[in-house]
């Protein structure tokens, strides 16, 4: 017969707990092995039932200012973490595949509100569908920063999750290399920029093979063969990553380990410890920075309440007043501004002024 998941969740539950009961005592040695293996088969059943109700999940909603996504191997903590920093409740446990299908949660930081995936382990092989791979790549794709959360005693899971998403064509904290193609009717394959660093022969013998016989051609950056294949055929993904380095109540050299992690990917790196929620607030932190976005809030000249308003770092006035209403721009003048992009409070700017985190902002309509 072919059990449910919670059937299963159970059965490994009591059979970890004899187990822990009967472990050290040596006479009891056969009916530890016993245990041991039906622990391991239900583990077994548990990943067949939970491949079951993958697709469940599989069809995300983009809601709020911005997407992020917890992605790592099982039992790194990532629904341990979603229960603290957003307003959900996420199954957790000691075994892995706890996590069986996406379950978004609202991150509230700075009046925004910023949509956080929890999701299954991925493990190695995850886009050979392996875990339930594909489920959790896509909605990691659709995000707009991957929050990498790493068990500080299985450091080398990291390594293989950057090669999973390495042999997925999603690039991790590199900046895409302005690449531009025109494609003709006729002239052959003309190279006018090349800064790749590629010999034009290749760069040639590639556009052929992706079909490409006539173009006009424009590299501006540094790139591999792979990687300038992944690009022109369309599948390269670009994203913003950071590390929370988690359970770092196990591990008392933490600030070191954090360090040389760090330097060596190139990634930022929050240790943290989700179940004593230590630097949780520090990541909040983190992942709003990450995100390139600012909250400012709108308030009418005659009354008090101030509306927020997320935008993306760098954002103008005019953006602001795009976002509030399409209209409005043209029928405005100008706009005061009390808060750090202001030199004094209520000061007054053009809509080409750029805001900033915290801005207050009234909108001058043309008499
Ligand atoms: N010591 C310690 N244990 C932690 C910490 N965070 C999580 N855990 C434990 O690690 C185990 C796995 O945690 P989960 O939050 O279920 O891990 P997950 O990444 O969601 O796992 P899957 O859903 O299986 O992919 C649980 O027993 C947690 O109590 C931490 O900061 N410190
Ligand atoms: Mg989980």
């Amino acid at each position: 017969m072919v059990q449910d998941k919670e059937t299963l969740e159970q059965k490994i539950k009591e059979l970890q707990e004899e187990y822990s009961k009967t472990k050290d005592n040596k006479k009891t040695n056969y009916h530890v092995g016993l245990i041991r293996m039906k622990i391991a088969q239900a583990k077994r059943d548990l990943v067949v039932a939970s491949k079951r109700t993958h697709k469940e999940g599989f069809f995300i909603k983009k809601t709020g200012d911005a997407t992020v996504a917890l992605v790592g191997f099982p039992s790194a903590g990532k629904s341990s973490l979603i229960n603290v920093i957003a307003n959900t409740k996420s199954k957790t446990a000691a075994y892995a595949f706890t996590t069986t299908k996406i379950i978004p949660g609202t991150m509230l930081h700075k009046d925004s509100h910023i949509q956080v995936f929890d999701m299954p382990g991925l493990i190695e092989d995850a886009h050979l569908g392996k875990g339930g791979g594909k489920m959790v790549i896509s909605a990691a794709k659709v995000a707009d920063l991957i929050v990498f959360v790493i068990d500080i005693n299985q450091l080398q899971q990291f390594e293989k999750l950057m090669k999973e998403l390495n042999s997925l064509e999603i690039h991790i904290n590199k900046k895409r290399p302005y690449i531009q193609i025109n494609e003709q009717n006729i002239g052959g394959i003309k190279i006018e920029v090349n800064k790749s660093g590629l010999p034009e022969d290749d760069i040639k013998e590639i556009l052929i093979g992706l079909g490409m016989h006539n173009a006009i051609v424009s590299i501006w950056g540094l790139v591999s063969i792979d990687e300038l294949i992944s690009i022109i055929s369309g599948r390269a993904i670009y994203m913003r990553a950071i590390m929370a380095l988690n359970k770092i109540d196990t591990n008392k050299d933490y600030r070191k380990i954090a360090e040389e992690i760090s330097k060596k990917y190139s990634i930022e790196v929050i240790p943290i410890s989700a179940t004593n929620e230590t630097n949780t607030d520090l990541l909040k932190d983190k992942i709003y920075e990450n995100l390139g976005i600012i909250t400012v809030y709108l308030k009418h000249r005659l009354e008090e309440e101030k509306m927020p308003m997320v935008l993306g770092k760098g954002a103008t006035v005019g953006d602001a007043a795009k976002k509030f209403h399409t209209n409005i721009v043209d029928e405005l003048s100008c706009a005061t501004i009390t808060g750090p992009s202001a030199k004094f409070p209520h000061q007054k700017v053009g809509i080409a002024h750029t805001l900033a985190e915290g801005d207050v902002i009234t909108f001058i309509k043309n008499k």
